[in-house]
């Protein structure tokens, strides 16, 4: 038995090393399994968080088009978290037990939802940075080992960049506009700079997970090669717009052809996963209510599910 369980397992590392997808009715070891569902679900699950913060301005928002422009966006972010909850479902979890998990408060999700939205100028900060930094960590999940997951991120890349684009685009108004519009983008990128540099993970040093999924190409890149290249990217975009990033140590190193840059504050980033976050629980009771209140659209579809089998019958 045991020399059958090692044979599978080095079958199984064979084909993640031959980029071989992993499909769901492949054998795969427990802990590959646990590891993807804990990272896809909690992946799902900033989903859905994320839509509160931007929720916030759909009121708010300065003009029609921009109006209609955010509402399409949030309702993307929906749709990432239900393709995600499905590839996560092929793994044999149920997604009954995934979002009493989130609702509990048990399951994790990004940290970076967990701060408020306080300023028009947060709308482009966000679509700019954290969908910036969401596609840098997405784009190589396209070609992670567990088939639908990758599968499901193809499609998530094409919105995130599209959402990217319109956070930019937001950003380049305000800051050729008024000396006003100037002052909130570099309010908001003060802000959110540091928090969107948490977003990639602990250092990997102190990443316990990181290790084990490069083996098995779950992940592709280590948490600080992506924020590296955050960083790489973002420093003269932010030139470009003529904004300041709030680092007194920010400067290129010729050397290694990227840019070093402060450390970030790691108590503040474990004490925001731990819940303690300026929102947290404002997020987390937003999502409790959501789901208490939908409780009779979901009763109605299946009470109509059920009447449509009886009709069948
Ligand atoms: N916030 O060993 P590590 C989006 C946890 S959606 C909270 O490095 P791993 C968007 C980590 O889970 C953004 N927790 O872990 C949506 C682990 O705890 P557990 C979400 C974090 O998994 C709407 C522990 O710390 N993107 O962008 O190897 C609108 C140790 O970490 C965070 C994804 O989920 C964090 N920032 O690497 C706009 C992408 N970082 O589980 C935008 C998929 C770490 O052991 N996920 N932790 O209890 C990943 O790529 C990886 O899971 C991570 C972490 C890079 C995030």
């Amino acid at each position: 038995m045991e020399t059958l369980e090692l044979t599978q397992e080095e079958q199984f590392q064979a084909r993640i090393d031959e980029d071989i997808r992993i499909e769901p009715k492949d054998w795969m070891p427990e802990a590959y399994r646990k590891t993807l569902i804990r990272q896809i679900s909690q992946h799902a699950h900033s989903e859905l968080v994320g839509m509160l913060p931007e929720g916030n301005w759909i009121t708010r928002a300065p003009s029609l088009k921009r109006k209609s422009i955010l509402l399409a966006k949030v309702q993307d972010e929906a749709g990432h978290g239900l393709y995600l909850y499905s590839a996560a479902e092929t793994l044999g979890a149920s997604r009954d037990q995934m979002l009493a998990d989130l609702h509990s408060g048990k399951a994790k999700y990004s940290s970076i939802f967990n701060y408020p939205t306080l300023s028009w100028a947060d709308m482009g900060t966000i679509g700019w940075l954290v969908d910036g930094a969401a596609i840098l960590n997405q784009v190589p999940l396209c070609r992670t080992s567990y088939g639908p997951y990758a599968r499901a991120m193809v499609r998530v890349c094409k919105e995130e960049s599209f959402h990217q684009r319109q956070g930019f685009e937001i950003m380049q108004t305000l800051c050729e506009g008024a000396t006003e519009q100037k002052a909130m983008a570099q309010e908001a990128l003060n802000r959110w700079w540091w928090p969107t540099l948490m977003m990639f993970g602990p250092a990997d040093a102190d990443s316990p997970n990181t290790e084990q999924s490069m083996k098995w190409r779950i992940k592709r890149f280590t948490n600080d090669e992506l924020r590296q290249k955050f960083v790489d990217m973002m420093v003269p975009q932010a030139e470009f717009l003529g904004l300041t990033v709030p680092d007194d140590k920010l400067q290129w190193n010729e050397a290694k052809q990227g840019y070093d840059f402060g450390d970030v504050d790691w108590a503040e980033f474990w004490d925001v996963v731990k819940g303690n976050g300026p929102c947290s629980r404002e997020r987390l009771q937003a999502r409790v209510d959501a789901w208490d209140q939908g409780a009779w659209v979901r009763e109605a579809a299946l009470a109509h599910a059920e009447k449509r089998k009886q009709r069948a019958a």
